[in-house]
């Protein structure tokens, strides 16, 4: 059977941390869809097709990842992919509290779909999307932090010149 994963989240925008994931799940899965969740309640600073095009982009030469987005609920999404898990990734202990909620609420909706997690390089345990638009917003260098495309799209959403 082909062990199919989804790595879904935000990636608003993808950072160096969430591509260090990918990277290490697609060595011992078959196949990785990472998944850009349309979130009805969150303004995102990049549209969905932005951000999938930068996952693109910076996964190209990735083997056996695809990007793609989903609505709705993470386990319906899963199920119709044939996935059978979820990947998360976990920096520190504060990440351990929602990442739990969230395993066990979609446990609870499918038992049958797993949620496998990814401790996070030591050198991107402080990085997150957020924390890079916040730098990136006060003109601030993310080099380091996301790939030089990402960077690029950061200086032309906030307009400033590096
Ligand atoms: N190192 C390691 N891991 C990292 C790093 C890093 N530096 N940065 C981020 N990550 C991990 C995060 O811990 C997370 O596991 C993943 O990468 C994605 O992170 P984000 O921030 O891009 O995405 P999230 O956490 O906002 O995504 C939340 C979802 C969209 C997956 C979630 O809201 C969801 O599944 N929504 C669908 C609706 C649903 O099914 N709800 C019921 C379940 S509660």
């Amino acid at each position: 059977m082909l062990n199919r994963v989804v790595y879904p989240g935000s990636f608003d925008p993808v950072t160096y941390g969430h591509l260090d994931i990918i990277k290490r799940a697609a060595q011992i899965f078959d196949e990785v869809i990472v998944a850009v969740f349309r979130n009805p309640r969150k303004n995102p600073l990049f549209s969905m097709d932005e951000r999938v095009k930068l996952l693109k982009e910076v996964t190209k030469e990735i083997d056996r990842v695809q990007v793609d987005c989903f609505n709705g609920l993470l386990v319906e999404y899963a199920r119709s992919k044939k996935a059978r898990a979820v990947i998360r990734g976990l920096r520190a202990v504060s990440d351990f509290e929602g990442e739990f909620q969230m395993a066990s609420m979609n446990k609870q909706l499918d038992s049958d779909i797993e949620t496998v997690f990814f401790m996070t390089d030591t050198k991107y345990a402080f990085l997150s999307s957020s924390v890079v638009k916040e730098v990136a917003q006060f003109n601030g260098n993310v080099k380091g932090m996301v790939p030089d495309v990402v960077a690029k799209a950061l200086v032309e959403k906030y307009n400033y010149s590096r």
